[in-house]
Parts: structure tokens; C-alpha cells; sequence
């Protein structure tokens, strides 16, 4: 299938941009291995000119354009956008599949859930209107208190690449909802969507700078948008490393950051679950997307009298399904994003195989694809705690699995890791249910099912997994200062 990628330059000020030193990053299709396409590579200079340009849109008029004009005169753009999107959803699919290398119904569900959650925050753009000025009840009667919600200011947009658009928007709405003004600087890997999200807003008739978007390597481009002086705020969600760097980088100029990094969570099926329905959860809460999903659950913890039935419904499933270049009719895995990520994935399977796990399932790329980044579904069986599989996030379509025999050993193994966003508890037993939710030690629990998500709902981790909640109106907190104003109202003379 010919396909043709707009070719787009950094979007800055409500324009398209070349970058200062012209310099342009290739797009590697995931699933041929071939270079369909550019994109901009943004450096510093481009970064002090987009800050710049998001200063003033957040500042022009004395912010009554943007900042200081009501939630509902933001929100009608909001909705616009949220509007376009659905008008160029079919493409938006496609080139997000292209790019990201997930199958294209997935792919489609996620810009069906970017313009749900433009919408929403355009709903959350409009109450805030009638929540500032929120009173604060004082012991005094001499002093009067309320409370104003304002925009943080400038805020900075890191994202990654494995859900493109709809990680971004989880940034980009709320923050402009609040009345913020942005630069989202999306992942080197993907960020053709991105871009186009450029496009909408032109074509929209967002005000110049409300929100820019510099593609870029994150050393050149993130970093520097990460120790800006005039960028008052980080959102980003990626791996611990760069976490902890932009954390550092914040810190030098004492900025506020939101951090979403990876996870290792648990799903943990009690044996009076129908074996059917467990296993589509299982499947879907660790396949979906290639398996590159932070919240994937990627440790099985599986009651021992159902375990041998279970994961033989689940091998089964992965030797069945259809595995192809993303924009196939039915495809269900596609390849993962980039040849560093299909290697680091097959060195964690080969290493898993070092410490005496065994591969029940997958373990290597589909025999009758021969380029590409593809890996089939990989079930590890065997596993001990002490192992890297077990301990490590994989980011790839690869589960591993421990048995149980009691509900305290459950909970043990399901709290034993290093990160904490999401658990998930499968039984008919909704008592036993509580229990674990309460025990679990994540931001996010399931109880019979695993990832569903809403915009109206936090999302965020514990542990090493991060802090901050995105989603929901916590997602708006996370763009809004509370000023206290307390007056003195004493009739007394001075
Ligand atoms: O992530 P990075 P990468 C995990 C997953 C994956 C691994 C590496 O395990 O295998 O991370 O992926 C920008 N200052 N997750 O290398 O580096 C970068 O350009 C500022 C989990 O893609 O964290 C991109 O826009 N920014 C995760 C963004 O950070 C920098 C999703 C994320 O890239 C930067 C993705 C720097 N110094 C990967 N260096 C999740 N939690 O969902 C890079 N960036």
C-alpha cells in the first residue's frame, strides 16, 4: 500500500517552522523497516522561540485572549479541535498505525478517546468558571477569605511514542483548559499525529502560541524545554531514566513536574473465575498495543489449580492470532516501535531463558513476516522473583507467570515490585476483590477486567511508577495555582 506522510515543520506560534539548524530526523516504518518520512529536529533555539511565543500568547491582552479569558471562551476551542479530530479520524488511524506500528482498529479507538477527552476537558474549561472566588469559611469575623484558580503559566509537554496522540492530549487539553499556554514536545519515534494536531489547531483558529509543538531527539529538544527558566511547569511520561533527569533538571529551577513512568503490574486470577473471560482480560491487559503499555499487566499471578488450564487457554490464543503489518484487515499484534525496542525486548527473553525460565509460548519474531519489528505474544512460565523478567519492565508483548496458593502469597507477589500503577484482581468473589484492592499498591486497581481507562478518571502511579494524576479534574489541578485572597474587613479606623 502507498502511503504518503505530510511533511511537517515545527509548529510555533501558530505557523510552520523550519527548524534553526534545518536538521530533520527520519520515520522508520515499524513494520517494513523502511524510511517513509521526516520530521523536524528541533534544538534549543527552538525551544527559547517557542517559550517565547507561548509567553506572549499566555501574557497578550493581559491574558484576556488565553489565560484570563473565561473557561467557556476556552472551551469553544477546545471543542473545535475535539470536533476536527472526529472529522479526520479515518487518516489520524491510519497514520498513527503507520507510524506507531499498533493495528489500526487500536489505533482508531485511541483518536475516538483524543477527541472524548478535548471534549471533556472542555466541560471541566467551563465549570471552572463557576468555581473561582470559592470561599473560605474563617473563626474570624473580621477577615474574609476565597479562593482563585489560576493558570500555572507555560507549561512543557514531554510524551511517548506508544500511544502518540492520545498521551499528548492527556497533557494538552487539561493544560489548556486551565488556561496554560504549551510546547508538547512529542517522541522522536512518534510523532507524525502530533504534528497534525498542529494542523487542527490552525485550522481551528487556536490564538498563535497557545500551544506549539517541536518534534525532536530528547536530549536536544526535551532537555532544554525540561531546565527552562520560562517553562513553569513539566508534564511527562516516559521511562524512569529520563523521568529522573527532567526531575533533576526541574529541580535546578525549583518548577513543579508530573511524572508517569513505567510499571510492572500484576493481574492475579483466583480460580473461581469463568477460565474464558479471564483470559481475554489477561490477553487484552498485556497484548493490547504490542504490549507497550505502561500499565500493561505483564505478571500473571495464577491460583495452582487452575494455573495448567489457564495458560493453556492462553497459549492457544497467542498461537492463533493474526500478527501482520498494522493496516491489515483483522491484524490483532503489530510490531513494536523501533529496532531498539525489538532488540531490548529479545534481550529480555533470551535473558529470561539465562535464568532457567522456560518460553511456553512465542520467545521470536513470526516466521512469515521477515522484516519488521515483529515479536510474537511470548507466555514465560518458571519464573522466580529474583529474575529480571519478573522484576523489570519489558515493554513488549511478553507475560510471565507465577502460580499461588493462597490470597496472602497473591498479595505478596502482586506488591512485589519496584513500581506501582496499576493492579488487577479477577474473581467472582467481589469480597475477596476489596481485599486485594485494598492491599494493592498501585494508583490504579481493576476488579475483573485490566486497562480500561476514562478521562474522567485519575491516572497515575506509586512508587517508582511516579506522581501527579492525570485524567479526571485532577488533570486540571495539575495546571492550576490556588491563590489565597484573605481581606480584611474590620470597620475599625486605621
Ligand atoms: O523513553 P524516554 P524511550 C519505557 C519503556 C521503553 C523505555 C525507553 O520501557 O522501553 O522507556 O523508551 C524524551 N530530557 N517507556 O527511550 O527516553 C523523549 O524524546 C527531556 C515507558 O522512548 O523516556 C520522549 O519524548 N526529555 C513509557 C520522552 O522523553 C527527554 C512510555 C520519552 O522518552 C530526554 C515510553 C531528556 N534528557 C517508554 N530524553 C510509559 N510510562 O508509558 C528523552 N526525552
Amino acid at each position: 500500500m502507498a502511503i504518503s506522510l505530510p511533511t511537517r515543520q515545527l509548529f510555533i506560534d501558530g505557523e510552520w517552522r523550519e527548524p534553526v539548524n534545518k536538521n530533520r530526523i527520519p520515520i522508520i516504518n515499524p513494520a517494513t523497516e523502511e524510511i517513509i518520512g521526516d520530521i523536524p529536529a528541533a534544538t534549543a533555539e527552538d525551544v527559547n522561540i517557542a517559550v517565547e511565543a507561548a509567553r506572549k500568547a499566555f501574557f497578550r491582552n493581559g491574558g484576556k485572549e488565553w489565560a484570563s479569558a473565561t473557561g467557556a471562551h476556552r472551551a469553544k476551542y477546545l471543542r473545535a479541535i475535539a470536533a476536527k479530530i472526529t472529522e479526520k479520524k479515518t487518516e489520524l488511524a491510519k497514520l498513527e498505525a503507520i507510524d506507531s506500528g499498533k493495528p489500526l482498529e487500536e489505533a482508531a479507538w485511541d483518536i475516538d478517546d483524543v477527541a472524548g477527552c478535548f471534549d471533556y476537558y472542555a466541560d471541566l474549561a467551563e465549570a471552572l468558571d463557576s468555581k473561582q472566588k470559592t470561599p473560605v469559611s474563617l473563626p474570624m469575623e473580621t477577615f474574609k477569605c476565597h479562593i482563585l484558580r489560576e493558570p500555572i503559566g507555560v507549561v512543557g509537554l514531554i510524551t511517548p511514542w506508544n500511544y502518540p496522540l492520545l498521551m499528548a492530549t492527556w497533557k494538552v487539553a487539561p493544560a489548556l483548559a486551565a488556561g496554560c499556554t504549551a510546547i508538547l514536545k512529542p517522541s522522536e519515534l512518534a510523532s507524525v499525529t502530533c504534528l497534525e494536531l498542529g494542523e487542527v489547531c490552525r485550522e481551528v483558529g487556536l490564538p498563535p502560541g497557545v500551544l506549539n509543538i517541536l518534534t525532536g531527539w530528547g536530549p536536544d529538544a526535551g532537555a532544554p524545554l525540561a531546565s527552562h527558566p520560562h517553562v513553569d511547569k513539566i508534564a511527562f511520561t516516559g521511562s524512569n531514566a529520563t523521568g529522573s533527569k527532567i526531575m533533576s533538571a526541574a529541580a535546578q529551577v525549583v518548577k513543579p513536574v508530573t511524572l508517569e513512568l513505567g510499571g510492572k503490574s500484576p493481574i492475579v486470577v483466583f480460580e473461581d473465575v469463568d477460565l474464558d473471560k479471564a483470559a481475554e482480560w489477561t490477553l487484552f491487559g498485556c497484548f493490547w498495543t504490542n504490549g507497550q503499555i505502561c500499565s500493561a499487566t505483564s505478571r500473571l499471578i495464577v491460583h495452582e489449580s487452575i494455573s495448567k488450564a489457564f495458560l493453556d487457554k492462553l497459549v492457544k490464543w497467542c498461537e492463533n492470532i493474526k500478527i501482520s503489518e498494522p493496516l491489515e484487515e483483522g491484524c490483532r499484534l503489530g510490531p513494536v516501535v523501533s529496532r531498539g525496542q525489538y532488540e531490548k525486548v529479545m534481550k529480555f527473553i533470551s535473558t529470561a531463558k539465562e535464568e532457567g525460565a522456560t518460553i511456553v509460548s512465542g520467545g521470536a519474531r513470526p516466521q512469515h513476516l521477515k522484516r519488521g519489528y515483529f515479536i510474537k505474544p511470548t507466555i514465560i512460565s518458571d519464573v522466580k522473583t529474583s529474575m529480571q523478567i519478573w522484576r523489570e519492565e519489558v515493554f513488549g508483548p511478553v507475560l510471565c507467570v507465577k502460580t499461588f496458593s493462597t490470597e496472602e502469597e497473591a498479595i505478596e507477589l502482586a506488591n512485589d515490585t519496584q513500581y506501582g500503577l496499576g493492579s488487577a484482581v479477577l474473581s467472582q468473589d467481589l469480597e475477596r476483590c476489596e481485599r486485594m484492592t485494598k492491599a494493592f499498591q498501585s494508583g490504579i486497581v481493576w476488579v475483573n477486567c485490566s486497562q480500561p481507562c476514562f478521562s474522567q478518571a485519575p491516572w497515575g502511579g506509586k512508587k517508582r511508577s511516579g506522581f501527579g494524576r492525570e485524567l479526571g479534574e485532577w488533570g486540571l489541578d495539575n495546571y492550576l495555582n490556588v491563590k489565597q485572597v484573605t481581606q480584611y474587613v474590620s470597620n475599625d479606623e486605621w
